[in-house]
């Protein structure tokens, strides 16, 4: 039993490693808050969490009271919703992150956005991941988020380090 257990454990990491390397991320924005105006963080949730091209973001929301409306940088900025590049209305929306750099999303119901349902995803191009970036960012706007770049390959593999020591405790312990 516990050796069935033991490879349950161990199949999973590898598993898990496995469709890490080989297809994109799901993040579901706001977690199990979803894509609401109450109590989330869309800033602070965005900068927690690294996405590159071929991720997924899951907006889910109730459909009543909340959309999905990617904007321009200039649009998010200011809240507006008036001319959106795209607009989700469906309350689970899987939008694919197809190309790097910024994705400016917002909730297009009057208010929502000035009271914080805003979401800059910043996506990193497979290009920043292969090599480590040592030119300084274009600009400084979007400083708090660039210095993530240059620490993901380390950040990676020590995640990888640790699902592999598990997978040895599992195996030993
Ligand atoms: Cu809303």
């Amino acid at each position: 039993m516990a050796d069935y257990t033991k490879s349950c454990i161990v199949l999973m990491f590898l598993m898990m490693a496995f469709l890490e390397g080989s297809m994109g991320a799901v993040y579901k924005v706001g977690d199990s808050a979803g894509w609401t105006i109450t109590g989330v963080d869309y800033e602070k949730w965005a900068s927690a969490h690294t996405f590159k091209v071929g991720d997924t973001v899951d907006f889910k929301y109730d459909h009543q009271f909340h959309n999905v409306m990617e904007v321009s940088r200039q649009d998010f900025e200011s809240c507006n919703s008036s001319s959106p590049i795209l607009n989700y209305t469906t309350g689970h929306d899987s939008v694919k992150l197809t190309s790097g750099g910024h994705h400016y999303y917002l909730c297009g119901i009057p208010g929502h956005c000035a009271a914080g349902q805003k979401i800059d995803i910043f996506v990193r191009s497979p290009s920043d991941t292969c090599r480590p970036k040592i030119s300084p960012p274009p600009h400084r706007s979007h400083a708090s988020s660039t210095p993530f770049v240059s620490f993901k390959p380390w950040r990676r593999s020590a995640k990888l380090l640790d699902m592999f020591l598990l997978v040895a405790y599992a195996i030993f312990a």
